[in-house]
């Protein structure tokens, strides 16, 4: 049998499984599968493997901060267990229920911003998403569901075109949709009457770090008064940040930009394919997150509720 952890690092990596919310889950389903799988006497190796095995999948991704949420909530559980002298066959069952607990919580999170941010779509809305966020359409086809009469513009976002996911998805389930190339936002801005889409996190100070292309869509937004809503668990918020430490942006191969070929053929040109942005809180008229909407510039009351140990310095 494959380790879990390899499995879900490389998938994670190549994007086979891909936004914030998915990796987050992908990576505590791993680490409950690795938990199963330990082989050891000692409670502190069990908990030293499942550290490790931790760390190793944090790496996969460095943006989406819902990734070291995850991993962390689940350590930071066992690790109580074994300061309270948990046998290993104990630390296991924890691992299991904490795992369940996070992707539990983790699905309730979607259904509730759905809810709550759908009551912010009005009747005959123009909506437009980028790249393909579970919360931002679950938002979408809330507020469909509820009858409202919604038409939805959908950007490709280059290079990996995740937003036909999205624009398919919402097709098949009846919503009228439109995709559009990124290029062509400007142009339609004018006739949109609200901007939603995800997050990989958000910072303290409200910013959002999302797929590139995001920052460009709320500048314009803003320039059309058009709303500009970010939908996110709050799992995706950075306690980090608190402290002023950056998001680091992930920088993808360029292979994903050009082909190879004509890379060959044109070596005096560099490719560069950053693979996500921030937005600054100024561009971001609310946040949705389970927990209710705030403005960007209430993250920080988020922050110190949901992470003390973080600003306990
Ligand atoms: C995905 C992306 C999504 C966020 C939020 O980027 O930017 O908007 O991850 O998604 P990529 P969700 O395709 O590079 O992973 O709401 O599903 O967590």
């Amino acid at each position: 049998m494959r380790d879990p952890i390899d499995e879900a690092f490389e998938k994670i990596r190549n994007m086979e499984i891909r936004g914030a919310g998915r990796i987050a889950r992908a990576a505590v389903e791993a680490l409950k599968k690795k938990a199963l799988t330990i082989e050891t006497a000692s409670s502190k190796t069990f908990y030293q493997l499942l550290y490790e095995a931790g760390s190793r999948l944090k790496k996969a991704r460095p943006t989406a901060v819902s990734l070291p949420n995850a991993v962390n909530f689940l350590l930071a559980g066992i690790y109580r267990g074994l300061e309270k002298g948990l046998t290993v066959e104990e630390l296991r069952d924890l691992t299991v229920k904490k795992a369940d607990e996070f992707i539990g919580r983790s699905l309730e999170a979607i259904k509730r911003i759905g809810e709550i941010g759908s009551r912010r779509i009005m009747d005959g809305d123009r909506l437009l998403t980028h790249c393909n966020s579970e919360a931002a359409i679950r938002i979408i086809l809330e507020a469909f569901k509820q009858g409202k009469e919604i038409s939805v513009y959908v950007t490709e976002t280059r290079p990996r075109y995740q937003g036909r996911l999205t624009a398919a998805y919402l097709a098949k389930h009846g919503v009228d949709v439109t995709l559009i190339p990124d290029s062509a936002a400007r142009l339609y801005m004018r006739k949109i009457d609200r901007v939603i889409v995800g997050a990989d996190a958000v910072a303290a100070n409200g910013a959002v770090v999302n797929k590139i292309g995001t920052a460009q869509l709320a500048l314009i937004a803003k320039e059309a008064r058009t709303r500009f809503f970010v939908a996110a668990e709050t799992y995706k918020i950075s306690p980090s940040t608190f402290l002023g430490e950056l998001v680091e942006i992930e920088e993808r191969a360029p292979t994903e930009v050009v082909s190879e070929k004509w890379m060959k053929e044109n070596p005096r040109v560099k490719v560069k394919n950053p693979a996500f942005d921030v937005t600054p809180p100024e561009y971001i008229d609310i946040i949705i997150t389970e927990m209710g909407i705030y403005p960007p510039q209430g993250i920080i009351l988020l922050i110190k509720e949901l992470y003390p140990e973080a600003i306990a310095v």
